[in-house]
């Protein structure tokens, strides 16, 4: 998403990992680096002035400096800076009336049609909720062909009778209440840029409509363009969120950093694609994590490195190159992960995997398992016959079929591996060159 703003910023925050110790002068000279990095990101400079004073100011009223691990420190209160930054908490869409009507604005092209689509298929199938797309853009013939298609795909209903874009809104508002929905997402025209015909336009849609929620979609890939373009919405029609689009594109991040900022408003979700699933509910925390390309996996891999022994770690390594990794390096990882502690504990500090339930019996089931199996087997799993399969289910308690289920996971596991072969891992530790 933000590979190169990862990449460079990640670059200054290992500076100040590294220092045992930290004086005022290499905070300043590293901020000034980190200031650098956003400004070329295209993030505002006044919400860089503000991010980096903040940063600053944490760092040396927390005496940080003299803390035993200034570095880390450091690189936590910059995180939590840009958690800041970028809207605090994750703020939900107001579906409180029946129906809720959101107004979808933003200029031609920034992707209000996909997103009401997007937006539709996220209520109807993740939120439950009975949804009415309306297509009020009569500027262009496609453009209502374009949203009912996409309705098709998605199995929403489009609203498009009426002869004005006004009409069109209110006959899907009178319809939505008669036929008891819960939603209705109202996809406008826009324009090339901010003209007043649009505007006014907007505006009687807002009088006629009361809308629950105006959300103004935007182009990440427009950078500053986009918050200014933000601005401007509000300054004349109140708007109560946005979405953000296109971040999946090679957008630098300016926009994504500046918007909720700048705007006061919140980014409610996030567009990633083209498709009607590339859809993402904006987490402030997430997108800061992701954008220092470490969450806590940072800590994850230091207590990693604490306890597992290095020789089988590189044992690993190098049996994952040479495409050597048998079932009984398996259980050996297994064993090894096991010493780290609860694995439910570990997953919270994986970005976006906080909620996962790991299921700790279906584990020791996996290793009952192994355990079961001759050492002769672990390393050539392709002498596990019938017979030898049902001797090992009976000896671990499992069924033949869990032993083939997990014999499928390994060899499915072992091809995962091979394709890693010459990437990195996250903190740029050689992953099996
Ligand atoms: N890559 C990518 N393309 C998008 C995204 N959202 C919309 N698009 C594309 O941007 C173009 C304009 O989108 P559209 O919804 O028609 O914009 P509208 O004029 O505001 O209604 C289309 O080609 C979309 O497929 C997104 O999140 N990622
Ligand atoms: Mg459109």
């Amino acid at each position: 998403m933000f590979n190169v703003l990862t990449e460079k910023l990640n670059g200054v925050l290992e500076k100040f990992r590294r220092q045992g110790q930290l004086t005022e002068k290499d905070l300043d000279e590293g901020l000034r680096e980190v200031r650098l990095v956003l400004l070329e990101a295209d993030v505002n400079y006044k919400v860089v002035k503000k991010f980096v004073d903040e940063v600053k100011q944490k760092a040396l009223g927390e005496n940080i400096l003299q803390s035993l691990t200034p570095g880390q420190q450091v690189v936590k209160v910059v995180r939590d800076e840009l958690v800041q930054i970028l809207g605090q908490k994750q703020s939900e869409l107001n579906l409180s009336r029946y129906p809720s009507v959101l107004l979808m604005v933003g200029l031609q092209g920034s992707g209000k049609t996909t997103a009401s689509a997007k937006l539709a298929k996220h209520l109807a199938t993740k939120v439950d909720k009975k949804v009415l797309l309306a297509a009020t853009d009569l500027q262009r013939p496609a453009a209502i062909e374009q949203l009912k298609q996409l309705g098709h795909r998605i199995g929403q209903p489009v609203f498009a009778e009426g002869k004005t874009p006004v009409q069109v809104a209110t006959g899907a508002l009178d319809h939505a209440k008669k036929n008891a929905f819960d939603v209705l997402i109202v996809d406008t025209a826009g324009r090339l840029q901010i003209n007043e015909e649009l505007m006014a336009e907007l505006e009687e849609m807002n009088q006629k409509l009361e809308p629950s929620e105006i959300l103004l979609v935007a182009d990440a890939m427009t950078g500053q363009e986009a918050v200014n373009i933000a601005q401007a919405f509000d300054t004349r029609l109140k708007i109560s969120g946005i979405i953000l689009t296109k971040l999946d594109g090679d957008a630098r991040g300016g926009a994504a950093l500046s918007m909720a900022e700048v705007t006061g408003k919140p980014i409610k979700f996030i567009g990633i694609g083209e498709k009607p699933e590339d859809l993402e509910v904006f987490y402030p925390e997430r997108m800061a994590e992701r954008i220092l390309g470490m969450g806590d996996i940072l800590g994850l891999i230091e207590q990693a490195e604490a306890q597992l022994d290095h020789a089988d770690a590189e044992d690993f390594v190098r049996k994952v190159r040479e495409d050597k990794f048998s079932l009984e390096d398996f259980r050996t990882q297994i064993r090894q992960v096991r010493k780290l502690g609860p694995l439910t504990k570990l997953l919270q500090k994986i970005p976006g995997m906080g909620q996962v339930e790991v299921d700790e019996k279906a584990l020791n089931r996996v290793e009952a398992i192994l355990n079961s199996m001759t050492r002769h087997e672990r390393l050539r799993p392709e002498v596990l016959n019938g017979s030898r399969k049902k001797r090992i289910a009976s000896g671990s308690g499992v069924q033949v079929s869990d032993v083939n289920k997990l014999l499928k996971r390994f060899e499915e596991a072992r091809k995962m591996m091979k394709q890693l072969k010459g990437k990195r891992l996250p903190m740029g530790m050689p992953f099996g060159r």
